[in-house]
């Protein structure tokens, strides 16, 4: 797949996706949005067993393209349409069923914590830090956040963010549940350690894990019993369960136990 806005390699079962826009810093512009939608869209059908999502540069991302927004001068029935391929790009990649993994560095503002928040995993380092500036732009989320970002950090927070521009960043950060780690060092380096990680689960465990619990979190607790029966029985005896069954039995498997 040739990119002009994002960069792709591999490593072994890994896939590392770059935002690849640095000198503007990975501002989200309507191309890159196609292309994260042709990637999302082809990422199930590849052997690719996880993703590391990354930034090159210094910042994930910081949002929006204003730029672009301020010289295309959109009607309001072109920016919806916009924010409808956002919602393409960004629910093909929590719906696919291959983990992704967010590398987070300096900032992850706006559309950039609207794109992090729908990773399955968001790993942080002592630069990253999250905020959404739409309401001193003048400007509202249109990429999710109302959805994602309400979900990780609670309604009452996302408002305080959106009307003040708090900023979050460090321990915080993970508190309030903008990320699940914090590291001193690359969070790249961990985003991997994670992705490799999740790359050794059975592709249907990781499947179920990174589309099944997003589909019923949409759905009434009646319904997402019945679904949640219903994908479990399915993962619950594929035959690489039965392998791992089958070494818990005889002692050869690992056990849960912290280090
Ligand atoms: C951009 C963008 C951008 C940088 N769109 N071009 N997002 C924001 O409000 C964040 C806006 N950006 C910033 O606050 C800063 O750029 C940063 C703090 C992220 C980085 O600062 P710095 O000093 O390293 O870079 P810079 O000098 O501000 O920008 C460097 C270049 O990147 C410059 O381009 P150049 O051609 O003049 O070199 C900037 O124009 C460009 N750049 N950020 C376009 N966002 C679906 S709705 C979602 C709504 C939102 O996302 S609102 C949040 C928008």
């Amino acid at each position: 797949m040739e990119f002009s806005n994002l960069a792709f390699r591999r490593d072994g079962d890994v896939g590392i996706l770059s935002l690849n826009r640095p000198t503007k810093r990975n501002a989200l512009n309507a191309a890159t949005i196609e292309e994260l939608i042709d990637f999302f869209t082809v990422l199930p059908r590849s052997n690719v067993r996880a993703i590391v999502l990354r930034g090159e540069g210094d910042h994930f991302s910081a949002g929006l393209d204003l730029v672009e927004h301020h010289k295309e001068d959109r009607r309001p029935e072109e920016f919806m349409h916009l924010c409808l391929r956002w919602h393409e790009a960004f629910n093909k990649m929590e719906y696919s069923g291959i983990p992704v993994i967010a590398a987070l560095t300096g900032a992850v503002v706006g559309g950039g914590l609207e794109l992090a928040s729908a990773a399955h995993i968001r790993v942080a380092d002592s630069k990253t830090y999250f905020a959404l500036p739409e309401g001193q732009r003048g400007l509202f989320t249109g990429g999710g956040a109302t959805i994602r970002v309400a979900d990780l950090v609670g309604k009452a927070r996302m408002i305080d963010m959106m009307l003040t521009g708090r900023i979050y960043k460090g321990r915080e950060a993970v508190e309030v549940g903008l990320c699940q780690y914090l590291v001193e060092g690359s969070s790249e380096d961990k985003a991997m350690e994670l992705a490799r990680a999740a790359a050794e689960n059975p592709p249907l465990s990781n499947f179920a894990i990174c589309s099944a619990i997003s589909h019923m979190q949409n759905m009434s607790a009646l319904d997402a019993s019945y679904a949640e029966a219903v994908v479990a029985g399915i993962v619950n005896t594929q035959p690489a369960s039965r392998e791992r069954l089958e070494a818990f039995a005889n002692k050869s498997a690992a056990r849960v136990r912290p280090k």
